[in-house]
């Protein structure tokens, strides 16, 4: 065989490997940002069948730009065993004990190999684009490439189906939005529906991300900025320390529902 046949029988054989093996999971994440990261990894690691369907080319959501494109971000004290466990380095800000600051590409590419090493998939450039629900539960996802949702091309999805859903969308709530929209389902928030985001309120705001981190209806679950979003918590800007202790939740409460 040539070479050039080579090449391309092993990734078509390969990646279609890797999607068989993702359309049938245990969890299935929604977004590739920091606290869907942290849950992958955690869930991977305690041996539960997770992937992760990014729309982006690169996942890390908004880790990337740090504050205002200055590519640093912040992590409290709290959440730093976290960066730890993915081997991303800190430096302790002076005048500021307990606070951190770390470069924001490697804390986006350390938390992505991390959880790619602990054994979560990552679909890149996949669009999830609606829920299965299906006997009153949550599903699973159906999913299409990006650039087919970008292009408005009149292309069938395909479906993965998972004992559990998270939505790491970050600030739209996307997939509770389909939920509330298109399945009619009533969360678990004092309206049923997503409350919104309320403006920057630091402390707050980091409080609030992990308290909302739970489900929201039987087999959905929300981490991040999409379970802030959901509650109405307050946004909190370049500090990241509540994002990482989310995902941390998020696989802890997952892997109890789903009994692993
Ligand atoms: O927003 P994002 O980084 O998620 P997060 O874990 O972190 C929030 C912080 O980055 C930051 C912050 C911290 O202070 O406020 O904003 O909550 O990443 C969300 C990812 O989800 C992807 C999106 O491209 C982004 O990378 N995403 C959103 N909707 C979909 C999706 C969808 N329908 N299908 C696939 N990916």
């Amino acid at each position: 065989m040539a070479i050039e046949n080579v090449i391309s029988t092993a990734i078509v054989r390969s990646f279609s490997e890797k999607l068989l093996s993702g359309l049938d999971l245990d969890v299935a994440i929604v977004g590739g940002g920091p606290s869907a990261m942290v849950a992958a990894r955690d869930l991977a690691t305690a041996g539960i069948k997770v992937a992760v369907f990014e729309r982006k080319l690169a996942p890390g959501g908004g880790t990337w730009g740090g504050g205002m494109l200055f590519n640093e971000v912040v992590v409290q004290d709290d959440a730093i065993g976290i960066l730890d466990d993915f081997a991303i380095g800190h430096k302790e800000i002076e005048g500021a004990k307990g606070y951190h600051t770390l470069d924001s590409v490697e804390m986006a590419s350390g938390l992505i190999f991390g959880a790619m090493k602990a054994g979560a998939r990552i679909f890149n450039s996949v669009s999830v684009e609606d829920i299965v629900f299906k006997e009153g539960k949550v599903g699973g996802l159906v999913i299409n490439w990006t650039p087919v949702e970008r292009l408005g091309m009149h292309v069938d999805p395909l479906t993965v189906m998972a004992k559990a859903v998270l939505d790491g969308t970050g600030h739209p709530s996307e997939i509770m939005h389909l939920a509330t929209e298109k399945a009619q389902i009533k969360l678990d928030t004092p309206t049923g529906n997503v409350l919104g985001e309320k403006p920057m309120w630091v402390d707050s705001g980091e409080a609030s991300t992990v308290e909302n981190t739970r489900e929201y209806f039987p087999g959905l679950f929300a981490c991040g900025m999409s379970a802030n979003n959901v509650m109405g918590g307050y946004r909190m800007g370049p500090i990241f320390g509540g994002m990482l202790m989310s995902g941390r939740k998020a696989a802890k409460l997952i892997a109890a529902k789903i009994g692993k």
